[in-house]
Protein backbone atom coordinates (compact mmCIF):
# COMPACT_ATOMS: atom_id res chain seq x y z
CA UNK A 1 0.00 0.00 0.00
CA UNK A 2 2.75 2.11 1.36
CA UNK A 3 4.93 1.11 -2.09
CA UNK A 4 1.39 1.98 -3.97
CA UNK A 5 1.06 5.57 -2.62
CA UNK A 6 5.14 6.63 -3.45
CA UNK A 7 4.52 5.53 -6.83
CA UNK A 8 1.20 7.01 -6.93
CA UNK A 9 2.80 10.19 -5.97
CA UNK A 10 5.97 9.92 -7.94
CA UNK A 11 3.83 10.01 -10.59
CA UNK A 12 1.98 13.13 -9.72
CA UNK A 13 4.78 14.95 -9.20
CA UNK A 14 6.39 13.98 -13.03
CA UNK A 15 2.92 15.29 -14.49
CA UNK A 16 2.56 18.10 -12.82
CA UNK A 17 6.12 19.35 -13.62
CA UNK A 18 5.42 18.24 -17.17
CA UNK A 19 2.00 20.67 -17.18
CA UNK A 20 3.34 23.70 -15.64
CA UNK A 21 7.08 24.00 -16.67
CA UNK A 22 7.83 27.25 -18.16
CA UNK A 23 7.77 25.98 -22.20
CA UNK A 24 11.32 26.69 -23.37
CA UNK A 25 10.58 29.53 -25.93
CA UNK A 26 12.29 28.95 -29.16
CA UNK A 27 12.98 32.19 -31.44
CA UNK A 28 12.28 31.20 -35.12
CA UNK A 29 12.90 34.27 -37.89
CA UNK A 30 11.64 34.99 -41.55
CA UNK A 31 12.22 37.89 -43.42
CA UNK A 32 8.11 37.62 -44.59
CA UNK A 33 5.29 39.38 -43.01
CA UNK A 34 1.94 37.19 -41.81
CA UNK A 35 0.61 35.65 -44.13
CA UNK A 36 3.30 34.78 -46.49
CA UNK A 37 3.72 31.00 -47.13
CA UNK A 38 6.89 30.88 -45.61
CA UNK A 39 5.41 32.43 -42.19
CA UNK A 40 2.24 29.95 -41.69
CA UNK A 41 4.41 27.35 -42.56
CA UNK A 42 6.65 28.25 -39.69
CA UNK A 43 3.87 28.70 -37.52
CA UNK A 44 2.42 25.36 -38.48
CA UNK A 45 6.01 23.68 -37.91
CA UNK A 46 6.06 25.08 -34.33
CA UNK A 47 2.33 24.12 -33.76
CA UNK A 48 3.71 20.88 -34.15
CA UNK A 49 6.58 20.77 -31.88
CA UNK A 50 4.64 21.91 -29.42
CA UNK A 51 2.06 19.61 -29.16
CA UNK A 52 4.58 16.71 -29.80
CA UNK A 53 6.74 17.93 -27.02
CA UNK A 54 3.79 18.29 -24.41
CA UNK A 55 4.67 21.78 -24.38
CA UNK A 56 8.18 21.50 -23.36
CA UNK A 57 9.10 24.21 -26.32
CA UNK A 58 7.51 27.15 -27.89
CA UNK A 59 8.36 28.80 -30.95
CA UNK A 60 7.71 32.12 -31.77
CA UNK A 61 7.98 33.52 -34.87
CA UNK A 62 9.44 36.85 -35.53
CA UNK A 63 8.11 37.97 -39.36
CA UNK A 64 9.33 40.86 -41.26
CA UNK A 65 12.88 40.81 -40.88
CA UNK A 66 12.57 41.86 -36.99
CA UNK A 67 15.14 40.15 -35.93
CA UNK A 68 17.37 41.29 -38.94
CA UNK A 69 18.12 40.51 -42.77
CA UNK A 70 18.46 37.01 -44.09
CA UNK A 71 22.68 37.59 -43.57
CA UNK A 72 22.72 38.80 -40.12
CA UNK A 73 19.81 35.98 -38.95
CA UNK A 74 21.87 33.09 -40.61
CA UNK A 75 25.07 34.30 -38.27
CA UNK A 76 23.05 34.91 -35.30
CA UNK A 77 21.29 31.46 -35.67
CA UNK A 78 25.59 30.18 -36.38
CA UNK A 79 25.97 31.00 -32.77
CA UNK A 80 22.71 30.11 -31.45
CA UNK A 81 20.88 33.24 -30.65
CA UNK A 82 18.83 32.51 -33.23
CA UNK A 83 16.94 28.93 -32.94
CA UNK A 84 15.51 28.60 -36.06
CA UNK A 85 15.57 30.34 -39.16
CA UNK A 86 13.89 30.31 -42.75
CA UNK A 87 15.61 31.88 -45.14
CA UNK A 88 16.06 31.83 -48.85
CA UNK A 89 18.46 29.12 -49.99
CA UNK A 90 20.97 32.24 -52.11
CA UNK A 91 22.62 33.70 -48.56
CA UNK A 92 24.08 30.23 -47.35
CA UNK A 93 25.70 30.16 -50.34
CA UNK A 94 28.05 32.82 -49.07
CA UNK A 95 28.62 30.58 -45.71
CA UNK A 96 28.13 27.25 -47.20
CA UNK A 97 29.35 27.35 -51.04
CA UNK A 98 28.30 23.71 -52.78
CA UNK A 99 24.54 25.05 -51.62
CA UNK A 100 25.18 27.30 -54.56
CA UNK A 101 24.74 25.00 -56.93
CA UNK A 102 20.90 25.53 -56.05
CA UNK A 103 20.91 28.84 -57.60
CA UNK A 104 22.22 28.80 -60.63
CA UNK A 105 20.18 29.48 -63.75
CA UNK A 106 17.88 27.17 -65.25
CA UNK A 107 19.63 24.52 -63.08
CA UNK A 108 15.82 23.00 -63.14
CA UNK A 109 13.73 21.86 -65.41
CA UNK A 110 10.58 22.82 -63.69
CA UNK A 111 8.91 22.56 -60.26
CA UNK A 112 8.54 19.06 -60.38
CA UNK A 113 12.44 18.35 -61.22
CA UNK A 114 13.56 20.63 -58.38
CA UNK A 115 11.09 18.67 -56.03
CA UNK A 116 12.59 15.48 -56.80
CA UNK A 117 16.42 16.88 -56.51
CA UNK A 118 15.54 18.73 -52.78
CA UNK A 119 13.65 15.97 -51.81
CA UNK A 120 16.31 13.37 -53.06
CA UNK A 121 19.42 12.15 -52.15
CA UNK A 122 21.29 15.73 -53.15
CA UNK A 123 18.88 17.90 -51.70
CA UNK A 124 19.45 15.71 -48.26
CA UNK A 125 23.45 15.76 -48.34
CA UNK A 126 23.34 19.78 -49.53
CA UNK A 127 21.26 19.96 -45.97
CA UNK A 128 23.79 17.67 -43.69
CA UNK A 129 26.36 20.18 -45.44
CA UNK A 130 25.18 23.04 -43.87
CA UNK A 131 26.17 21.18 -40.25
CA UNK A 132 29.81 21.96 -41.28
CA UNK A 133 29.09 25.88 -40.47
CA UNK A 134 26.59 25.09 -37.43
CA UNK A 135 23.65 25.09 -39.12
CA UNK A 136 20.99 22.42 -39.35
CA UNK A 137 19.00 22.29 -42.48
CA UNK A 138 15.54 20.92 -41.82
CA UNK A 139 13.70 21.01 -45.28
CA UNK A 140 13.43 22.93 -48.53
CA UNK A 141 10.09 25.33 -49.22
CA UNK A 142 9.24 26.59 -52.48
CA UNK A 143 9.78 29.78 -53.82
CA UNK A 144 8.86 29.29 -57.22
CA UNK A 145 10.81 30.91 -60.12
CA UNK A 146 12.55 34.37 -60.07
CA UNK A 147 12.26 37.12 -62.84
CA UNK A 148 13.35 40.63 -63.58
CA UNK A 149 11.38 43.96 -62.71
CA UNK A 150 12.31 47.38 -63.99
CA UNK A 151 11.20 50.76 -63.16
CA UNK A 152 11.84 52.50 -66.47
CA UNK A 153 11.47 49.86 -69.63
CA UNK A 154 11.30 46.28 -69.54
CA UNK A 155 13.81 43.38 -70.26
CA UNK A 156 12.87 41.11 -73.35
CA UNK A 157 16.16 39.93 -74.02
CA UNK A 158 19.69 39.67 -72.38
CA UNK A 159 20.91 43.04 -73.96
CA UNK A 160 18.18 45.03 -72.85
CA UNK A 161 20.32 44.63 -68.95
CA UNK A 162 23.00 46.28 -70.50
CA UNK A 163 24.53 48.90 -67.80
CA UNK A 164 21.40 48.41 -65.67
CA UNK A 165 22.03 48.24 -61.72
CA UNK A 166 20.19 44.95 -60.63
CA UNK A 167 19.45 44.22 -57.23
CA UNK A 168 21.08 41.06 -56.19
CA UNK A 169 20.85 38.80 -52.57
CA UNK A 170 24.00 38.42 -50.69
CA UNK A 171 25.43 35.35 -53.03
CA UNK A 172 28.59 35.15 -54.67
CA UNK A 173 26.28 33.28 -57.63
CA UNK A 174 23.63 35.71 -57.98
CA UNK A 175 26.58 38.89 -58.52
CA UNK A 176 28.42 36.75 -61.28
CA UNK A 177 24.96 35.57 -63.07
CA UNK A 178 24.23 39.56 -62.97
CA UNK A 179 27.60 40.18 -64.76
CA UNK A 180 27.33 37.76 -66.78
CA UNK A 181 24.56 39.01 -68.53
CA UNK A 182 25.30 42.34 -68.86
CA UNK A 183 24.23 44.08 -65.76
CA UNK A 184 25.66 45.53 -62.59
CA UNK A 185 24.47 43.74 -59.86
CA UNK A 186 23.86 45.65 -56.36
CA UNK A 187 24.06 43.39 -53.25
CA UNK A 188 21.66 44.69 -50.68
CA UNK A 189 19.31 43.25 -48.47
CA UNK A 190 15.51 42.29 -49.72
CA UNK A 191 14.03 44.97 -47.10
CA UNK A 192 15.96 47.84 -48.58
CA UNK A 193 15.15 46.84 -52.48
CA UNK A 194 11.74 49.45 -52.59
CA UNK A 195 13.16 52.18 -51.48
CA UNK A 196 16.13 51.57 -53.23
CA UNK A 197 14.08 51.24 -56.54
CA UNK A 198 12.05 54.63 -55.72
CA UNK A 199 15.00 56.60 -55.12
CA UNK A 200 16.81 55.31 -58.48
CA UNK A 201 19.39 53.72 -56.39
CA UNK A 202 18.90 50.84 -58.62
CA UNK A 203 17.13 50.35 -62.03
CA UNK A 204 15.44 47.01 -61.14
CA UNK A 205 15.12 43.84 -59.57
CA UNK A 206 14.50 39.89 -59.51
CA UNK A 207 12.21 37.92 -57.53
CA UNK A 208 9.39 35.74 -58.08
CA UNK A 209 5.70 36.53 -57.99
CA UNK A 210 4.62 36.43 -54.39
CA UNK A 211 7.71 38.72 -52.95
CA UNK A 212 7.36 41.14 -55.74
CA UNK A 213 3.53 41.50 -54.64
CA UNK A 214 3.87 41.45 -51.01
CA UNK A 215 6.66 44.21 -50.90
CA UNK A 216 4.73 46.23 -53.66
CA UNK A 217 7.66 46.41 -55.41
CA UNK A 218 5.38 46.66 -58.67
CA UNK A 219 3.64 50.23 -57.70
CA UNK A 220 7.84 51.25 -58.15
CA UNK A 221 8.71 48.54 -60.70
CA UNK A 222 6.13 47.77 -62.96
CA UNK A 223 8.18 45.94 -65.90
CA UNK A 224 7.69 42.30 -65.18
CA UNK A 225 9.55 39.48 -67.02
CA UNK A 226 8.73 36.34 -66.87
CA UNK A 227 12.32 34.85 -67.93
CA UNK A 228 12.16 32.67 -64.52
CA UNK A 229 16.22 32.96 -64.64
CA UNK A 230 16.38 30.77 -61.53
CA UNK A 231 14.36 28.52 -59.12
CA UNK A 232 15.89 29.29 -55.67
CA UNK A 233 13.73 27.48 -52.90
CA UNK A 234 14.11 28.43 -49.59
CA UNK A 235 15.59 26.44 -46.70
CA UNK A 236 14.36 25.93 -42.63
CA UNK A 237 17.55 26.21 -40.75
CA UNK A 238 18.14 25.26 -37.03
CA UNK A 239 20.90 26.32 -34.70
CA UNK A 240 23.54 23.44 -34.41
CA UNK A 241 23.53 25.23 -30.77
CA UNK A 242 20.21 23.96 -29.88
CA UNK A 243 20.17 20.94 -32.65
CA UNK A 244 23.29 19.62 -30.18
CA UNK A 245 20.63 19.72 -26.90
CA UNK A 246 17.46 17.88 -28.48
CA UNK A 247 17.02 14.02 -27.48
CA UNK A 248 16.95 11.52 -30.39
CA UNK A 249 13.09 11.38 -30.29
CA UNK A 250 13.10 15.92 -30.00
CA UNK A 251 15.32 15.58 -33.84
CA UNK A 252 13.06 13.41 -35.06
CA UNK A 253 9.85 15.79 -34.17
CA UNK A 254 11.24 18.77 -35.19
CA UNK A 255 12.49 17.19 -38.71
CA UNK A 256 8.99 15.88 -39.13
CA UNK A 257 6.81 18.60 -38.11
CA UNK A 258 9.75 20.36 -40.64
CA UNK A 259 8.75 17.99 -43.43
CA UNK A 260 5.14 18.45 -42.93
CA UNK A 261 4.94 21.90 -42.77
CA UNK A 262 6.91 21.97 -46.43
CA UNK A 263 3.91 20.51 -47.68
CA UNK A 264 1.45 23.17 -46.23
CA UNK A 265 4.05 25.63 -47.53
CA UNK A 266 3.68 23.94 -51.03
CA UNK A 267 -0.27 24.02 -50.61
CA UNK A 268 -0.04 27.58 -50.02
CA UNK A 269 2.98 28.58 -52.56
CA UNK A 270 1.01 27.90 -55.47
CA UNK A 271 -2.02 30.00 -54.29
CA UNK A 272 -0.10 32.83 -53.75
CA UNK A 273 1.93 32.33 -57.22
CA UNK A 274 -1.35 32.55 -59.06
CA UNK A 275 -3.01 35.33 -56.90
CA UNK A 276 0.03 37.39 -56.87
CA UNK A 277 0.28 37.70 -60.80
CA UNK A 278 -3.72 38.86 -60.80
CA UNK A 279 -3.26 41.49 -58.29
CA UNK A 280 0.40 43.10 -59.16
CA UNK A 281 -1.16 43.70 -62.94
CA UNK A 282 -4.86 44.91 -60.88
CA UNK A 283 -2.17 47.58 -59.25
CA UNK A 284 -0.84 48.77 -62.55
CA UNK A 285 2.24 46.32 -63.48
CA UNK A 286 2.87 45.22 -66.80
CA UNK A 287 4.14 41.79 -67.40
CA UNK A 288 5.71 40.29 -70.23
CA UNK A 289 6.86 36.83 -71.79
CA UNK A 290 10.28 36.97 -73.48
CA UNK A 291 11.65 34.12 -75.30
CA UNK A 292 14.14 32.30 -72.21
CA UNK A 293 15.76 30.55 -74.47
CA UNK A 294 17.53 33.80 -75.20
CA UNK A 295 18.27 33.97 -71.60
CA UNK A 296 19.54 30.12 -71.52
CA UNK A 297 22.23 30.93 -74.64
CA UNK A 298 23.65 34.00 -72.68
CA UNK A 299 24.03 32.25 -69.06
CA UNK A 300 26.29 29.62 -70.77
CA UNK A 301 30.04 31.04 -69.57
CA UNK A 302 28.76 31.21 -66.18
CA UNK A 303 28.80 27.04 -65.91
CA UNK A 304 32.32 26.83 -66.82
CA UNK A 305 33.20 29.79 -64.09
CA UNK A 306 32.11 27.21 -61.45
CA UNK A 307 34.06 23.80 -61.69
CA UNK A 308 33.41 22.54 -58.74
CA UNK A 309 29.68 22.14 -59.17
CA UNK A 310 30.27 20.26 -62.33
CA UNK A 311 29.82 17.22 -60.69
CA UNK A 312 26.28 18.18 -58.76
CA UNK A 313 25.25 19.75 -61.96
CA UNK A 314 25.34 16.20 -64.01
CA UNK A 315 23.59 14.43 -61.28
CA UNK A 316 20.75 17.29 -60.94
CA UNK A 317 20.42 16.84 -65.04
CA UNK A 318 20.11 12.77 -64.50
CA UNK A 319 17.10 12.85 -62.03
CA UNK A 320 14.52 12.28 -64.58
C1 LIG B 1 12.38 36.00 -51.55
C2 LIG B 1 12.74 35.04 -50.44
C3 LIG B 1 13.36 35.78 -49.28
C4 LIG B 1 14.55 36.58 -49.76
C5 LIG B 1 14.15 37.45 -50.91
C6 LIG B 1 15.32 38.24 -51.50
O1 LIG B 1 11.57 34.39 -49.99
O2 LIG B 1 13.73 34.86 -48.30
O3 LIG B 1 15.03 37.37 -48.73
O4 LIG B 1 13.56 36.69 -51.94
O5 LIG B 1 15.30 38.52 -52.68
O6 LIG B 1 11.86 35.30 -52.64
O7 LIG B 1 16.26 38.56 -50.77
Amino acid sequence: MRKLLMLFVTLLVIVSISLFADPIILKAADDHAEGYPTVEALKFMGKIIEIMTNGKYKIEVYPSAQLGSEKETIEQTILGAIDIDRVSVSPPVAFYPPIGVLTLPYVFRDQDHMWKVLEGPIGEELLKGLEKVGLVGLCYYDAGARSFYTVKKPILKPEDLKGLKIRVQKNPVMIELMKTLGASPVPMAFEEVYTALQTGVIDGAENNPPSYYETRHFEVAPYYSLDGHTRIPEVVLVSKVLWDKLTDEEKLIFKTAALASAEYEKYLWNQWEEMALKKVQEGGAKIFHPDVTLFQKAVQPLYDRYPAYKEFLERIQAVK
